[in-house]
C-alpha cells in the first residue's frame, strides 16, 4: 500500500478535526507581570511547543493555521511576557501556529511596518499560513475568546487597550494587533516600507484596507481587550487607570472658579520635547503627517512589491523563530 506517499508530509492518520469552538477556552485572563520570570520557565510550561515556536493540537487537526509576526528591537523583557501569555492562549484556541520575531538589525531608526512585510514573506516562505497576526510586542490579550483567526475582511484586534481606557481611541485606529489573510495582505500591497520611527504607519495600513476595497472587521470591546506592558522608564509615572472615570466626573468635582484659558500664537508657543531614553531609535516620525496625506498615491508603488531587505540570521529557538534582518535606512 503506497497511499501514504501522496499524503502531506506530516499528515496524521485517524485524527479528527478540532471542534468549531474549542472546549479549552475560558474567557477573561488575569494579566500580571511576575518578576523573575525566565524563558526557561515559559518553555517548561509549554512542553508541546516545538523548535521555532511551532505548535499543533495533539488530539485533533486544527481548523486554522495562524502565524504570529512580532516586530522587535530592544524589548526582550516584553517579549518574554508576551510568550508567557501567548503560547497557552493560542493552545487553548486549538490553533496550529508559529511565532516569528522579526528583529531589526543595527541601531538605525525602527521601522515597524517594513518589519511586518519581511515577516509576511519569511513566514509564507516556510508554511502555507491561512492567517497572519501582526502583533506589537507589548500587548497582551486579556480574553481567550478573542480568536486568533482571520475574518473575511482584515481584522483590527486591539480594539480595547487599557491605555485608551478599554475603548477605541478613534474610529480609523488600526494599531497594536491586526490580522490579515495572505490574500488580504497582497490585495493591499502589504504595508508601507518608508515609515521610519514612531507613528502613522498603522493609520496608513488602515487607509490601505479601504483603498483596496476592503473593510475593517473588529471583535467586540468585551473580547478585544489588551493590557500594555509598561516601559521601564514609565515606572513611578505609570498611566493612571482611573483617569478616564475621573475626567468624566470633573463637572461634579471641581469648584467653580470662572476663568478662561489664554494662549500664545502657534508661532510663539513652540516647544521641543526631550525624548525618553527608550524611545531612542524609535522617535516620532516628523514626516508622518505628509506621508499619510499621500497614501492614496503611494500604496500601489510602495509595499510588498518593493520591499528590500537582507536576512542576517534565522534561528529556530525553542519558543519562536527569530529572523534578524537588515532593512537598510531611509533613502
Ligand atoms: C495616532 C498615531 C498612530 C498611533 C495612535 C495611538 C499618527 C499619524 C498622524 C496623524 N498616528 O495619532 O500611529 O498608533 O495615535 O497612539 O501619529
Amino acid at each position: 500500500n503506497l497511499s501514504h506517499l501522496s499524503k502531506p508530509q506530516n499528515h496524521r492518520d485517524d485524527i479528527p478535526m478540532c471542534p468549531k469552538t474549542s472546549p479549552l477556552i475560558g474567557g477573561p485572563i488575569h494579566v500580571s507581570f511576575p518578576s523573575g520570570l525566565t524563558l526557561a520557565q515559559v518553555q517548561r510550561k509549554n512542553p508541546l511547543v516545538v523548535r521555532g515556536g511551532r505548535y499543533r493540537p495533539p488530539d485533533c487537526e486544527a481548523q486554522h493555521k495562524t502565524a504570529i509576526i512580532i516586530p522587535h528591537r530592544n524589548r526582550e523583557h516584553h517579549l518574554k511576557f508576551l510568550l508567557y501569555y501567548l503560547h497557552p492562549f493560542l493552545q487553548r484556541q486549538q490553533l496550529s501556529y508559529g511565532i516569528y520575531v522579526i528583529h531589526q538589525a543595527g541601531s538605525y531608526t525602527f521601522n515597524r511596518a517594513k518589519l511586518m512585510n519581511v515577516g509576511f514573506r519569511e513566514a509564507m516562505r516556510e508554511e502555507d499560513w491561512d492567517c497572519l497576526y501582526f502583533h506589537d510586542v507589548d500587548l497582551i490579550p486579556e480574553d481567550d475568546r478573542n480568536l486568533y483567526t482571520c475574518d473575511t475582511n482584515p481584522k483590527h484586534a486591539a480594539v480595547a487597550m487599557d491605555k485608551f481606557g478599554y475603548k477605541l481611541p478613534y474610529k480609523m485606529y488600526f494599531g497594536g494587533v491586526s490580522a490579515l489573510s495572505p490574500l488580504h495582505y497582497l490585495k493591499m500591497n502589504g504595508f508601507p516600507n518608508n515609515y521610519w520611527g514612531w507613528g502613522g504607519e498603522d493609520d496608513d495600513i488602515g487607509v490601505r484596507v479601504s483603498l483596496a476595497g476592503m473593510y475593517i472587521s473588529r471583535p467586540s470591546l468585551k473580547l478585544g481587550r489588551y493590557k500594555m506592558i509598561k516601559h521601564k522608564l514609565d515606572k513611578g509615572n505609570g498611566e493612571n487607570p482611573q483617569r478616564f472615570n475621573m475626567l468624566a466626573k470633573t463637572r461634579q468635582t471641581w469648584k467653580t472658579d470662572g476663568m478662561y484659558i489664554s494662549r500664545p500664537s502657534l508661532k510663539l508657543g513652540r516647544y521641543k520635547m526631550i525624548k525618553h531614553k527608550l524611545d531612542k531609535g524609535n522617535g516620532e516620525n516628523p514626516q508622518r503627517f505628509n506621508m499619510l496625506a499621500k497614501t492614496r498615491q503611494t500604496w500601489k508603488t510602495d509595499g510588498m512589491n518593493t520591499v528590500e531587505y537582507e536576512v542576517v540570521s534565522r534561528d529556530y529557538l525553542p519558543l519562536y523563530t527569530n529572523i534578524t534582518v537588515n532593512i537598510g535606512t531611509e533613502s
